[in-house]
């Protein structure tokens, strides 16, 4: 049974905060909104929108034609390299700087705006957009003797390959179908275990095993409050729903009064 709210939620948040031994945000897409990255399922602007997602995050989607999903992702890495962290990324940044320890990111996002604010503590559970790797396991990439395999070359084509035996790279974000990074997903499960504040800020929900980890937080004894202009999937696992976006919300929980 979710609290009703008192008449001053935030306010009321901002003493929870206070007291918190520790503090876990699990964010989503709509963190980094308002730094001009779009989000996934948003029904006018969001990168899937009037695109079908199997065919641009899976494998398969990338088998079937790299280099229209590289170009893809080329664009969205030249968007992330231009955008700059916004007021809500800086506000945790802030509030960790000032009580080191206490505040902990899980991040579904594939962007570096925490980091970029300057939080150290950021759990990446799908990946690193700025960054690729090979999408088979590379004989020549793997090879540390020369004379096992000549060194592994890339060449410069979209995608880059491999010269020697035409593996592609790929980008190093977690698709559907694929496995979260294991120690990612540990630690995260640790992290939300351990909270008894969590900040679910700008994710729909919709996505698993990232949404599971609320649920783990609430069964762990977490108190729960969700961030987000829209209703999401994860509402009625929250305590407390606060209807508004990241940039203007998580300043006004974190920022000094
Ligand atoms: C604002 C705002 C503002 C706007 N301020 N807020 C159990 C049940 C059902 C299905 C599954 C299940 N377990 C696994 C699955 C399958 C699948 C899945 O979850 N499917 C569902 C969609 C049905 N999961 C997987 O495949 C995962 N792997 C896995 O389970 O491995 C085991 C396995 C192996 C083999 C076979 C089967 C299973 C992998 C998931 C990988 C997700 N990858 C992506 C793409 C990354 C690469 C890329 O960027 O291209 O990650 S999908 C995409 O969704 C991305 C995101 O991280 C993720 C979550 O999206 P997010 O962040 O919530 O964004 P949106 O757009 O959905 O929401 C934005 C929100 O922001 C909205 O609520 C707005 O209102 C809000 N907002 N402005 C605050 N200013």
């Amino acid at each position: 049974m979710n609290e009703l709210p008192g008449r001053h939620p935030l306010r009321d948040l901002r003493v929870r905060l206070k007291r918190a031994r520790r503090i876990v945000v699990f964010s989503g897409a709509g963190m980094s909104a308002e730094s001009g990255i779009a989000t996934f399922r948003d029904a006018q602007d969001g990168l899937w929108a009037h695109v079908d997602p199997m065919q641009w995050a899976s494998e398969a989607g990338f088998r079937s034609d790299p280099p229209r999903v590289w170009a893809w992702y080329e664009q969205r890495r030249a968007a992330v390299r231009q955008s700059e962290p916004n007021a809500g990324h800086r506000a945790l940044a802030a509030f960790s700087a000032r009580h080191p320890g206490l505040l902990g990111i899980v991040t579904q996002n594939v962007d570096d705006l925490h980091q970029r604010a300057g939080s150290t503590e950021v759990i990446r559970l799908h990946g690193d957009l700025l960054a690729d790797r090979w999408l088979e396991a590379c004989p020549h990439a793997e090879a540390t003797d020369a004379a096992q395999a000549p060194a592994c070359e890339v060449d410069g084509g979209t995608p880059p390959r491999c010269r020697h035996c035409g593996n592609l790279r790929r980008p190093a974000v977690v698709w559907f179908g694929e496995n979260l990074p294991y120690d990612a997903l540990s630690a995260a499960e640790a992290a939300v275990s351990d909270a008894d504040e969590l900040l679910v800020v700008g994710t729909s929900g919709t996505v698993w095993p990232a949404a599971g980890l609320v649920v783990r937080a609430r069964q762990a004894g977490a108190h729960v409050v969700v961030v987000n202009p829209e209703p999401t999937e994860l509402d009625d696992e929250a305590h407390l729903v606060l209807t508004g976006t990241a940039a203007r919300l998580l300043p006004r929980l974190f920022d000094p009064l």
